[in-house]
């Protein structure tokens, strides 16, 4: 008796390991996750981006950049939608001052509770909007299974260790992408995002006025570029509220001409330049150049929907929260 019980056990704290695995992998994302529970969810959605998008055509980038955020600290969980309470949440990280589009995605939350309550995960709101944001101001289609789930932690200093930032050199870059179980490939076309929307002053400045302790410019900056955004937008090292195009007079349209300033030297972060210091990466950029934009656009989307499956919570782990920015709800 006493073996078969403790055979039962065995058996028991195995089949609970067994699931944990498969419910940590994600083999529980599936196209179309909600047709049973909420058959409306995924035209709720790209309906209300139609509707809206027109309004407010530079949304597609805040939103896509949401959802690498939200991938790379505890992966795809909706977590950075979470509000602080204590000024400690990914929020109010470094990198997340510049986030917009929170209250776009609660719009959207708000009508899918009032349709199927307690059933889309903010997970899944932010991976469809990211896409159908960007097709709706004519970029690349990808494809997005569902069936994340959210998490409830949200801290600060995760966000600041994960995500890489504007300073980032290529073995950096490389980590923390590895980290996420991204490679180099992976890390050259998501940074082609940087192809649509824009930054802010206080991201790039210190190329222009205050790169080391021997050189105030970044010599991997293009000097005649750098010399026109200091005379026209970025006019001081402290200026933290101008914005410039990130991809200038193209900052709209998804296309390869991010690739092509980062070859002149353009590109705006030292993170886009670094891309350039690794002859492999510096080849994939080539290649890219040289390619279509269609191929672009088909490598892009298996790349982000590969970054879309980052560490997802499935099946039972994780919760359906009511409000994406309240973690307990
Ligand atoms: C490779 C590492 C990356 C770094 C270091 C980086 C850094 C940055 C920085 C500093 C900004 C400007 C923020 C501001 O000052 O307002 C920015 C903007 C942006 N990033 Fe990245 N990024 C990276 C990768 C990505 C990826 C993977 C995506 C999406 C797939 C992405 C999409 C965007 C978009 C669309 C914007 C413009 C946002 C807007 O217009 O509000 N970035 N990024
Ligand atoms: C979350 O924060 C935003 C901006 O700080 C605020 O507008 C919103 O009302 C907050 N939401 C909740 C549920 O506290
Ligand atoms: C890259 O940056 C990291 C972190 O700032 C630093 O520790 C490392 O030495 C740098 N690597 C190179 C090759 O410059
Ligand atoms: C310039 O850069 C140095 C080194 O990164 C930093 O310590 C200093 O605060 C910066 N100067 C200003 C005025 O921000
Ligand atoms: C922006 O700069 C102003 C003036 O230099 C400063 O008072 C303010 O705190 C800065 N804001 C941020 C978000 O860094
Ligand atoms: C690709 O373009 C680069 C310049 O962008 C050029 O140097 C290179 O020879 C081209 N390679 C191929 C295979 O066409
Ligand atoms: C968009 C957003 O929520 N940004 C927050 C980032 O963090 C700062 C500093 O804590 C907040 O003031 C912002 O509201």
């Amino acid at each position: 008796m006493k073996t078969t019980n403790r055979f039962n056990v065995i058996v028991a704290v195995a089949a609970t390991i067994l699931m944990g695995m498969f419910e940590s992998s994600d083999a529980q994302l599936q196209m179309n996750f909600y047709a049973k529970s909420c058959p409306n969810a995924e035209k709720i959605i790209s309906d209300h981006i139609q509707k809206h998008i027109h309004n407010g055509p530079s949304l597609a980038a805040p939103l896509i950049r949401m959802h690498f955020h939200d991938c790379f600290v505890r992966g795809c969980d909706g977590s950075v939608l979470i509000n602080s309470t204590s000024g400690n949440a990914e929020r109010d990280a470094p990198p997340n001052l510049t986030l917009r589009g929170f209250g776009f995605v609660e719009r959207i939350k708000t009508l899918l509770e009032a349709e199927c309550p307690k059933t889309v995960s903010c997970a899944d709101i932010i991976a469809l909007t990211a896409r159908d944001s960007v097709v709706a101001t004519g970029g690349p289609w990808w494809s997005v299974p569902t069936g994340r789930r959210d998490g409830r932690i949200s801290k600060l200093a995760e966000a600041t260790n994960n995500i890489p930032g504007p300073t980032s050199n290529f073995t950096t870059l490389q980590q923390r992408f590895a980290k996420q179980g991204l490679n180099l490939k992976d890390l050259v076309l998501l940074s082609g995002a940087h192809t649509i929307g824009v930054s802010h002053c206080s991201s790039m400045s210190e190329r222009l006025y205050n790169f080391s302790t021997t050189v105030k410019q970044d010599p991997s900056l293009d000097s005649e570029y750098a010399a026109n955004i200091k005379a026209n937008k970025c006019k001081s090292l402290t200026d933290n509220t101008t914005i410039l195009e990130m991809d200038p007079g193209s900052s709209r349209s998804f296309d390869l001409s991010y690739y092509r300033l980062v070859l002149k030297r353009r590109g705006l972060f030292q993170s886009d330049s670094a891309l350039t210091k690794n002859s492999a990466t510096l080849k994939m950029i080539n290649d890219l150049v040289n390619g279509s934009e269609k191929k672009f656009y088909k490598a892009f989307a298996k790349s982000m929907e590969k970054m879309g499956r980052v560490k997802v919570k499935t099946g039972s782990a994780g919760v359906i929260r009511t409000r994406c920015s309240v973690a307990r709800s």
